[in-house]
């Protein structure tokens, strides 16, 4: 009686669903598309394709700089995306909303400001399960200033030992950088407590939360981190747009990141002032049809309700878990007990890329390789996974198609 609608999310309607997404209806290899490499890039709903194209038809012009309508409508549609990303991630103001081109801009915006007040012996902790960009921009940081990268190292079932990666937390670092989902395994990672932890060492926090966005709820001022990274095309979103949630108070201490147009207040030969936050980040004409398109992607995932959509992709991993175990020859990389979105595997004597391409020829679309999480193979001794990744769109039977595939790749390959 008590519970209130929202708390338990009914189940989506997938098949009605599908209908918004005109890219799954097609046949691949001769077999319906079973899309699931949701993790590497989801799929745009018409609402965001739809914007886009309104806007391209309509409302195009530079933003920020015209006095005539087309520009003052095309800034209207730019700053409204910017506060539908305020509320989907509950920033206090739009000043902490800056436009990337996606999460590896938005991190190495931080880390190329940042690094311009770091030192040698100053520290940087991120985790062993942490996606190239969030592991690259650090090193060569550390490389420009003589700081020290130090790794917080994951256990067997793929997470962060959260004890041995606080401890490596001192009055040294200056910043952690943690992914909220693993790209790799799924790991949802206790973001909160290691951002708890860094900010009673005065260290900074910033979360990747390039796989997180479409799957979990985000509350930046719940979490306490300072930055907070993510990208439009892994939320139904267009590619080339992403954010940096940045706490004004540290924003406000960091330098311009590109210089150029829009990010100044007056330009001179004697020198030059910089415009506010959040332009003093935004050098250049920005993605503007994109952001747009982002705008309309949060308004989507709104209006089908996150909590709704964790349900079904948990059921769907619950689902592919049960019977992939069945297969022979099956090794999952790590058993996080709390996971999102995806599982990743190997089966014994075969290939991830052989697997792949025998998933491909009937229409299944996985990610093989090492999906820019070398340190993860390598901790856990391969050179790569086959990972199956979900979104709102999938289906049960799309799980069954790729588990029948699957094991049609042990046949042929059998020795
Ligand atoms: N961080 C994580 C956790 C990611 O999964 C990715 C992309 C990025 C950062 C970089 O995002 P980008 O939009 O700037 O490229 N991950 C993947 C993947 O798993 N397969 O392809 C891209």
């Amino acid at each position: 009686m008590n519970a209130s609608p929202r708390a338990i999310p009914g189940p989506l309607d997938v098949g009605r669903l599908r209908q918004d997404f005109p890219i799954l209806d097609q046949q691949v290899n001769g077999a319906p598309l079973a899309y699931l490499d949701n993790a590497a890039s989801t799929q745009r709903p018409l609402a965001v394709l739809d914007a886009m194209d309104h806007y391209y038809r309509h409302d195009h012009a530079n933003v920020h700089r015209g006095v005539h309508t087309l520009s003052h409508r095309a800034t209207d549609r730019y700053e409204h995306a910017r506060e539908l990303v305020r509320g989907f991630l509950n920033a206090a103001s739009i000043r902490e909303v800056i436009f990337t081109r996606g999460t590896t801009e938005a991190i190495n915006l931080v880390a190329y400001t940042l690094g311009q007040r770091l030192k040698a012996g100053d520290e940087i902790v991120v985790s062993e399960l942490e996606h190239h960009s969030n592991i690259v921009p650090w090193q060569m940081l550390c490389e420009r200033t003589g700081a020290v990268l130090r790794v917080g190292p994951i256990t067997d079932r793929g997470e962060i030992d959260v004890e041995a990666m606080l401890a490596l937390i001192t009055p040294a670092t200056r910043l952690v950088g943690v992914a909220h989902v693993s790209n790799a395994l799924g790991t949802v990672n206790p973001v909160a407590e290691i951002i708890a932890a860094a900010r009673r060492h005065g260290a900074l926090t910033l979360v990747d939360g390039a796989q997180a966005a479409a799957h979990v709820p985000v509350d930046v001022r719940a979490l306490g981190c300072d930055f907070y990274a993510l990208s439009g095309h892994k939320l139904h979103g267009p590619t080339g747009i992403g954010v940096l949630y940045g706490r004004e108070s540290v924003l406000e201490t960091l330098p311009p990141f590109q210089g150029g147009g829009d990010m100044i207040a007056t330009v001179s030969f004697r020198g030059t002032t910089y415009n506010e936050l959040p332009y003093r980040f935004e050098a250049g004409t920005p993605a503007i049809a994109e952001a747009i398109g982002l705008g309309a992607a949060i308004e989507y995932l709104g209006r089908v309700g996150l909590p709704a959509i964790a349900a079904h992709e948990e059921a769907l991993v619950d689902h592919a878990l049960a019977r992939l175990r069945d297969l022979p020859g099956i090794r999952f990389l790590g058993n996080p007990r709390q996971r999102v979105g995806l599982v990743s595997f190997n089966i014994d004597g075969i290939h991830p890329h052989d697997v792949g391409t025998v998933l491909d020829q009937r229409g299944v679309a996985v990610r093989a390789g090492h999906h820019c999480a070398m340190p993860v193979m390598e901790r856990f001794g391969v050179p790569g996974s086959v990972r199956a990744s979900f979104a709102l769109y999938n289906t049960r039977d799309e799980v069954d198609r790729l588990v029948e595939a699957l094991q049609l790749a042990v046949r042929m390959f059998a020795p």
